[in-house]
């Protein structure tokens, strides 16, 4: 089961499964596009191999009925990538729109621990399943502007480390993917639609693809069971740390 299938790492997440056998739930509110994403992927892998949620991860009640909604061969969820997440604004804090801070929060946060805890129940009984969060560097590092967006990435880090105490011994694997630069509708989103300001973000850096992303997701997924690959941290070749920033009166 994909989070945000609908686009970015998640609908190229979905593609890379669905390419190597799985069965995928493809979940996300833009119902439309996830029934394309359902048409194009079993026009090449095979019918039958997709199913489509339409699901907005920050309502309990609708995370609640998820099972009511899924045939019986889709029921029984082995790997859960909770990628559906986004950044709104990139304004300092004292200027930050509350409600963009109450709806990262709600998504990146609540979205992500409603799905969770309502997923490991079944994994738990059956002694299977991954958890693969979509983190970010921002969870690790701070940069200007990154204020809650970063917060909620960074309880997405620690929130994946305890899932880790807690599975021991149940065979359940976690896993944070944190992704630095990367070209999605990301900054579509953050930016409220403007174009421009999006592609300007991207221009001249050569920087991460959904691809490479949904390669790393599926290459924590891929190895053997005895394996838990607790974190990966990628960025693109054209990214690096800048030294702390002093203040000089
Ligand atoms: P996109 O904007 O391309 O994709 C975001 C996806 O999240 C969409 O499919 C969207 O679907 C879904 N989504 C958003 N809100 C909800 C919701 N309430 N319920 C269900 N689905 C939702 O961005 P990315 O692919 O880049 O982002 C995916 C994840 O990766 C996010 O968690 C993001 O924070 C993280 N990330 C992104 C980086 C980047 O630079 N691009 C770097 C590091 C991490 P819909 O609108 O149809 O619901
Ligand atoms: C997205 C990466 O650096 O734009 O999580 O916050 S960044």
């Amino acid at each position: 089961m994909v989070t945000g299938a609908s686009s970015g790492f998640g609908l190229e997440t979905a593609r890379r499964f669905a390419g190597k056998g799985y069965k995928v739930i493809v979940a996300a509110r833009r119902k439309e596009r996830l029934d394309e994403l359902k048409q194009s992927l079993e026009q090449e892998f095979g019918e039958g191999k997709i199913h489509v949620l339409e699901l907005d991860v920050t309502s309990e009640e609708q995370v609640d009925r998820i099972f009511r909604e899924l045939p019986e061969e889709f029921s029984q969820v082995d790997i859960l990538v909770n990628n559906a997440g986004l950044a709104l604004g990139l304004e300092p804090a004292q200027e930050a729109n509350l409600e963009d801070w109450h709806r990262m929060v709600d998504t990146n946060i609540k979205g992500l621990y409603l799905m969770t805890r309502k997923i490991l129940p079944g994994m738990v009984e059956r002694k299977s399943g991954h958890i693969i969060n979509i983190g970010s560097i921002a969870g690790n590092y701070a940069y200007p502007g990154g204020n809650a967006y970063g917060a909620t990435k960074a309880f997405v880090k620690q929130f994946t480390r305890n899932l880790r105490a807690d599975l021991l011994g149940t065979q359940i694997r976690v896993t944070n993917i944190e992704p630095g630069l990367a070209e999605t509708e990301f900054s579509l989103v953050r930016f409220g639609g403007d174009q421009e300001k999006a592609e300007n973000v991207y221009k001249g850096t050569n920087p991460l693809t959904a691809e490479d992303v949904a390669e790393a997701v599926v290459w924590a997924a891929d190895q053997p069971q005895h394996v838990n690959i607790n974190s990966i941290e990628l960025m693109p070749t054209s990214q690096a740390w800048a030294a702390l920033a002093v203040d000089k009166v």
